[in-house]
């Protein structure tokens, strides 16, 4: 697929449900008793697994337009897989599935596309051999395909290493099924959408500080999950509207939860004028976002502040490049290690790009502010590879070429829909 440059962006676009609480709403919902019914649920590719998953465990979910039934069976109502199950490119699939398979009466194995075979699952197995479980990584090389004999399981208090909502909601999952409290302290607080979302459905969760702690079994019931737009789908938006000249557009229903919110905290750093509109705090909280182009210059990112824009970074390095000044992203060694090295990844094409980037351990330092040109750009099976490039386009000098562009099915189909709809060239 090309891309060119946009002459400016103008109108209103509403994002799809957020990916993190559909995978959850789906798999809660199989857990809990009674009908659980989801609106505004991400159709995407990774969101289709989990449904795939839960569908093969015997639980039966109805897929119809606007709204999906998941027809749970009660924490202790899911059935062997009669195959492996197919985790396709999600790690939010994989990672919180284990945590719930480790403490079933059967035995399963879990695999996925090529991008999700090289991710680590060490940070999983770890915990969940702690608490009993029977982990192993078929190819002993601590990815997938991951084979899970179902255990007894016991309690622990976990002192994760990283700060990663997969890795604390697995081991949350797993003590649902333990003989005792399970805790899970992590460095610095990740997405909370499981602690959240647990609590509505029945569960005995509570959290404080970096520790949230799960007593196993009460059960859970059904619930109505009506999912806010995805900021991580959002931040396209927000960072084509602060960058192409002229442009004014709103984002409608946008998710806002501060666990998730840094990329509002870091554009507005950074210059750029964002208005939240019709807020709204009952559950996950949401607002409307008003973008306006503005003059960026270069921030710090480093710290708590980098588990609430993990996902965003790639764009927001497309931001920094036409910031004037350099931003400097640290403590982002995680970026290591999602579908693609977004560290490599991003470097390689904005250097293309004639941006002036280079590559740390942890993070990267862009020195902003000089024009891009279009370049050949390969998605590297990573969606927010592919949207972060369609972005650059938009302001860059010739025609970009993203190969691999159609990943963007993983968390937002009709991203290239909305996005020229906006544009007028
Ligand atoms: O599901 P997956 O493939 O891991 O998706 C990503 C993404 O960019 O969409 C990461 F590559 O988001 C993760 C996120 O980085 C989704 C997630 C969640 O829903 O719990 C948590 C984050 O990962 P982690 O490893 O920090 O827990």
């Amino acid at each position: 697929m090309t891309y060119h440059k946009a002459n400016t962006l103008r109108g209103e676009v509403t994002i799809p449900g957020d990916k993190s609480i559909s995978h959850r709403a789906v798999m809660f919902g199989s857990l809990a008793e009674g009908t659980t019914e989801i609106t505004n649920f991400l159709q995407g590719a990774d969101c289709l697994s989990t449904i795939d998953a839960f569908r093969k465990m015997g639980i039966e979910i109805e897929n119809t337009a606007g709204k999906i039934l998941v027809h749970g069976k009660g924490l202790h109502g899911l059935k062997a897989p009669a195959s492996v199950l197919d985790m396709g490119n999600s790690g939010t699939t994989t990672r919180l599935i284990s945590g719930i398979l480790a403490g079933q009466p059967f035995e399963s194995t879990l695999t996925g596309d090529a991008s999700i075979q090289k991710r680590p699952m060490r940070r999983i197995m770890e915990p969940l051999s702690m608490m009993g479980a029977k982990i192993v990584s078929v190819n002993g090389n601590d990815c997938a395909p991951l084979h899970i004999t179902g255990s007894s399981l016991h309690g622990i208090h976990y002192h994760s290493k990283v700060a990663s909502a997969q890795v604390k909601s697995a081991v949350l999952l797993a003590g649902l099924y333990a003989d005792g409290e399970t805790l899970v302290t992590e460095p610095t607080l990740s997405r909370n959408h499981t602690e959240i979302m647990l609590r509505y459905f029945g569960a005995d969760l509570h959290a404080e500080g970096t520790t949230a702690c799960i007593a196993p079994g009460p059960r859970l019931e059904g619930r109505k999950i009506d999912v806010p737009g995805d900021i991580s789908s959002a931040a396209y938006f927000i960072a084509a509207g602060l960058i192409v000249p002229g442009s004014e557009i709103l984002i409608k229903n946008v998710g806002i939860n501060p666990t998730r919110d840094g990329i509002l905290r870091v554009a507005r750093e950074m210059g750029g004028d964002i208005t939240l509109l019709n807020e709204n705090h009952d559950g996950e909280p949401t607002a409307d976002l008003l973008v306006k182009h503005s003059l960026l210059h270069g921030v710090t990112i480093e710290g708590d502040i980098i588990p609430t824009l993990i996902d965003e970074l790639p764009v927001i390095n497309i931001m920094a490049a036409c910031a004037d000044g350099t931003t400097v992203i640290r403590d982002a060694a995680e970026l290591k290690v999602k579908e693609s090295n977004r560290i490599d990844v991003m470097v390689q094409y904005l250097s293309a790009m004639g941006c002036d980037i280079t590559g740390t351990d942890d993070g990267m330092i862009i020195h902003g502010g000089k024009p891009l040109r279009a370049a050949k750009v390969n998605s590297h099976l990573d969606h927010r590879i592919a949207m972060s490039f369609a972005v650059a386009s938009l302001v860059a000098e010739g025609e970009t070429e993203i190969e691999g562009s159609d990943v963007v099915t993983i968390s937002y189909p009709d991203f290239y829909k909305d996005l020229t709809r906006l544009c007028t060239r």
